[in-house]
């Protein structure tokens, strides 16, 4: 591979939750790779997504959304937040159109100050009309003057393709970060972890998918095959007894629309075991974060 000219560098995308940014990192990629769901703390870890062209690599990230910390996982979420600030080349700060809450004035503080490129994206604009969105523009620019503000929608794909040629444009030379030939820095069990995740949230309600952690302890290839088993980790008996549901229905629900969300995305036939497990308050335990794979 001939190297002189290549460009590669590290863009984060950064906000409050629920404005769109594992969307938006969705449609840079054009695949399914951070879950989304309308439920805020959807994303709970740094994923990093490449996008490889010929002579660049994209490294985008996705973080959690800002927040007050409650809980030590929490803590975790927001350190990766910070950490992904001070790696950025290019530091993408999206917000939905019409909001203007500052959630951890720190943060703010960090993104005034960033040496790197900074873009403003206003998103969600097919919700909103030019009014708005004008002053939504003079207000953004006013509080990050040095930033290019930049009206998108990562949902209907408005300006998606105009700021990826963007990025690709702006970033510095360089050799790629990871090998070209590769779409994340995570496993493939880690998203198999996510996709059932996904699907205890949008099936499960109120502090229950937030108690939830999954670890997949078999994931076998064959050609056309993927076998996996899975335990799904929660915090009390009443939680396991929620998941699991009447007759095991509820349980059986989550498989299987994991599964489809996994034969679209490794585009092999799935075949998916689930298991619910009692781990008292493991959120607040640094011990099994770790073993999770937070970082304190
Ligand atoms: N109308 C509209 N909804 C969007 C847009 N982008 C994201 N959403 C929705 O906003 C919600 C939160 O999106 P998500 O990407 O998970 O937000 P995140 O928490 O910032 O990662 C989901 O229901 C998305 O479908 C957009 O451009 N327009
Ligand atoms: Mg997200």
């Amino acid at each position: 591979m001939n190297l002189k000219g290549h460009k590669s560098g590290f863009i984060s995308i950064i906000g409050n939750p629920n404005v769109g940014k594992s969307t938006l990192i969705n449609a840079l990629m054009e695949k399914n790779f951070s879950i989304i769901t309308p439920k805020k703390q959807t994303t709970r870890h740094r994923i990093l997504g490449l996008i490889n062209g010929e002579n660049y690599q994209l490294v985008l990230s996705d973080t959690p959304g800002i927040l007050n910390p409650k809980y030590e996982m929490q803590k975790s979420m927001i350190s990766s937040v910070k950490e992904s600030i001070i790696d950025a080349d290019i530091l993408i700060y999206v917000t939905a159109v019409g909001e203007r809450k500052i959630i951890d004035e720190n943060i703010f503080e960090k993104i005034q100050k960033t040496e790197s490129i900074l873009f403003v994206l206003i998103n969600k604009i097919d919700t909103s009309n030019q009014e708005i969105l004008e002053k939504d523009v003079s207000y953004w620019s006013n509080v990050f003057p040095k930033a290019e503000i930049i009206p998108i929608s990562a949902l209907k794909g408005f300006y998606v393709n105009e700021l990826r040629n963007k990025l690709i444009k702006e970033i510095p030379e360089g050799q790629p970060y990871f090998p070209k030939d590769q779409i994340s820095d995570k496993s493939e069990r880690f998203f198999v972890n996510e996709a059932i995740r996904k699907s205890i949230l949008e099936n499960c309600h109120n502090e229950v998918p937030y108690a939830v952690e999954v670890i997949t302890d078999q994931f076998r290839h064959t050609d056309k095959n993927i076998m996996i088993r899975s335990n799904i980790i929660v915090e009390r008996e009443t939680q396991k007894a929620i998941i699991i549901g009447a007759k095991g229905l509820k349980l059986k629900k989550i498989g299987s629309e994991a599964r489809k969300h996994l034969e679209i995305f490794f585009d092999k036939k799935i075949f998916i075991e689930l298991f619910v497990k009692v781990e008292k308050k493991w959120r607040s335990k640094v011990s099994q974060l770790k073993k999770f794979g937070y970082k304190n």
